[in-house]
């Protein structure tokens, strides 16, 4: 009797099961070009290998791919800039966001938390996002809809989440990037009695860590970072069923024209984490320094080894993928 789940394909299914390999040598090659500068001092030679090799594997890819999240718009991005078409044109359409060295900072002084990561959905399904600020609230699976809401008081979404965890509001703690423009949100969370991880970068993995609070210790991500960044995390969420919302900070006429430019009609908007990620998605996050995530790239003489995550929506399915990479290794390739 041949069984069937072995040839049933996802009703759904639009993008090909098989590019999920794919991306992790994408965000891989990426993680491993970056390490090589890893604690050098140097943000920007960091990010360009990064970019270059991230560009160089997407290009191999048999899709017909358009970078809607980049390095920028296209005059102030050598590559993987905004709009540019990716992949060897004989595959589908797809979307891509990609961030190829998030936390360039972290990567440079060798601090914890650089990743390599990029997401992947069908044409039109990713949020076109300027590289602009975006206020983001994101909490982990298993909760009602609507415990916490953007527009709510910070302490009010704190004790909400701490009623429907069934505990009490000092027994949560919320991640935010340790920034100025922060301070009063700070102290309105630490006036519920809650306490606050700060990051100094790095929110793509600060909202994922609410997936998995058994390991990281946080229930709710809170604040402003990238909206590049908050359009990658909520790709990832998506998969594992948390919930997040965000809105573009759009705050002088030139980001508003900029913003309608790429389709963005209203813009106060509260994106719903579907919306900033729809469709079947697949993103693939590699470390670069050891973090909470991932652990970072080993240089072991004839083998570098890799640490990747990698997460599709349509299945909720999510990996982590251990690379021995002696070719890599013998070589020097970048
Ligand atoms: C975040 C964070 C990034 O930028 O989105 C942040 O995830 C937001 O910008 O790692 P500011 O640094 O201006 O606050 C990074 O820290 C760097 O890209």
């Amino acid at each position: 009797m041949v069984d069937k789940s072995d040839i049933t394909v996802h009703p759904k299914e639009v993008i090909e099961r098989i590019l999920s390999m794919e991306l992790v040598r994408v965000t891989e090659r990426a993680a491993v070009s970056a390490a090589r500068l890893r604690g050098h001092g140097n943000e920007k030679a960091a990010d360009q290998a990064a970019v270059d090799a991230m560009r160089r594997e997407l290009n191999k890819l048999p899709i017909n791919g358009t970078i809607v999240i980049g390095e920028g718009e296209r005059d102030e991005a050598p590559m993987l800039f905004i709009g540019e078409k990716v992949g060897n044109g004989t595959g589908p359409k797809v979307d891509i966001a990609v961030d190829p060295l998030e936390g360039t900072t972290l990567c440079a002084k060798d601090m914890p938390g650089a990743i390599a990561v990029m997401a992947m959905a069908q044409a039109g399904s990713l949020l076109y996002a300027p590289d602009v600020y975006m206020d983001k609230i994101a909490i982990g699976p298993g909760y009602p809809k609507g415990v916490v809401d953007l527009d709510a008081d910070p302490a009010d979404n704190i004790r909400a989440l701490a009623k429907a965890k069934g505990v009490a509001p000092h027994e949560i703690t919320a991640l935010i990037m340790d920034r100025p423009r922060h301070a009063d949100l700070i102290a309105k969370v630490r006036a519920t009695g809650a306490s606050i991880r700060l990051i100094t970068d790095g929110d793509v993995a600060g909202v994922i860590f609410c997936a998995m609070p058994q390991e990281t210790g946080i229930d709710i991500y809170l604040g402003i970072g990238g909206a590049p960044e908050g359009v990658l995390a909520a790709a990832a969420l998506r998969c594992v069923g948390g919930q997040m919302q965000g809105r573009l900070i759009l705050d002088t006429p030139e980001k508003v024209e900029r913003a309608k430019g790429m389709g963005v009609k209203d813009p106060k908007k509260k994106y719903e984490m579907d919306e900033l990620a729809s469709g079947d998605v697949i993103v693939s996050a590699t470390g670069v320094t050891d973090g909470g995530l991932l652990a970072g790239v080993k240089f072991k003489g004839d083998v570098i080894e890799t640490e990747t995550i990698v997460y599709r929506s349509i299945t909720g399915t999510v990996r982590k993928i251990h690379g021995e990479h002696r070719e890599l290794a013998k070589f020097k390739l970048d």
